[in-house]
């Protein structure tokens, strides 16, 4: 991206970083386990921003469609379980430097594909990033695993393609989230005894 605000995002994620890793570890203490078990950021390339932009209908990526592409600047936490999966998002809301805008919960209402996430659109309200949006991505390990095989097998492919292999992507995401919810249910079965 050679545009002037790009060391703003590159700014974004490294604060949106370091947020996660103190929440992780104040949650860690508290829960006595590890909660976040992964994390990671990255800076949409400019070619994903023209095709992100031309979806979105702007004849070209000028700053009007850049505002209005939340996730170029992305970070994603990887989560033990489900339900910690709320207690980071529920940690972030505390946060005064940064307002959530938009809540996107693909955890209890999956894409068709099957993508089960939580997805936080986030705006900076300090001054140095003020209007900066970003995109946090929450899942739990089991649905970061079904995500990465998903974008690589289908998710950038052609329509066509994608639908033969759609059907049972869309089944093993159903397994994975009972999966999940079975794991929950093993914890604290474990924690009660
Ligand atoms: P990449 O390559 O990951 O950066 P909107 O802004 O609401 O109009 P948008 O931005 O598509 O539309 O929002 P959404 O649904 O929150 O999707 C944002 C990101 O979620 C995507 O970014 C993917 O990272 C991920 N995602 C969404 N749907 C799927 C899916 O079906 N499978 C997988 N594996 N990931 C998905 P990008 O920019 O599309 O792609």
């Amino acid at each position: 991206m050679n545009h002037y605000f790009k060391p703003k995002y590159e700014c974004a994620i490294r604060i949106l970083l370091a947020k996660l890793e103190v929440i992780n570890a104040e949650l860690s203490i508290e829960l006595s386990r590890t909660v976040i078990t992964g994390m990671s950021g990255r800076l949409k390339t400019w070619e994903s921003i023209e095709k992100k932009a031309a979806r979105k209908g702007y004849g070209k990526a000028d700053e009007k469609a850049l505002a209005a592409i939340c996730d170029i600047a992305g970070v994603r936490a990887v989560c033990a379980y489900m339900d910690d999966v709320y207690r980071v998002a529920k940690a972030l809301q505390k946060h005064q430097d940064l307002r959530i805008v938009r809540i996107k919960d693909y955890l209890k209402m999956p894409k068709s594909s099957g993508y089960r996430s939580l997805h936080l659109i986030i705006r900076f309200t300090t001054d140095d990033l003020k209007d900066i949006t970003a995109e946090i991505q929450l899942r739990t390990i089991a649905l970061d695993f079904w995500a990465c095989l998903d974008h690589q097998l289908r998710y950038k492919r052609g329509k066509q393609e994608a639908g033969l292999i759609g059907e049972e992507l869309r089944e093993y995401s159903s397994v994975v989230a009972d999966l999940d919810r079975k794991m929950v249910e093993l914890r604290n079965r474990i924690a009660a005894i």
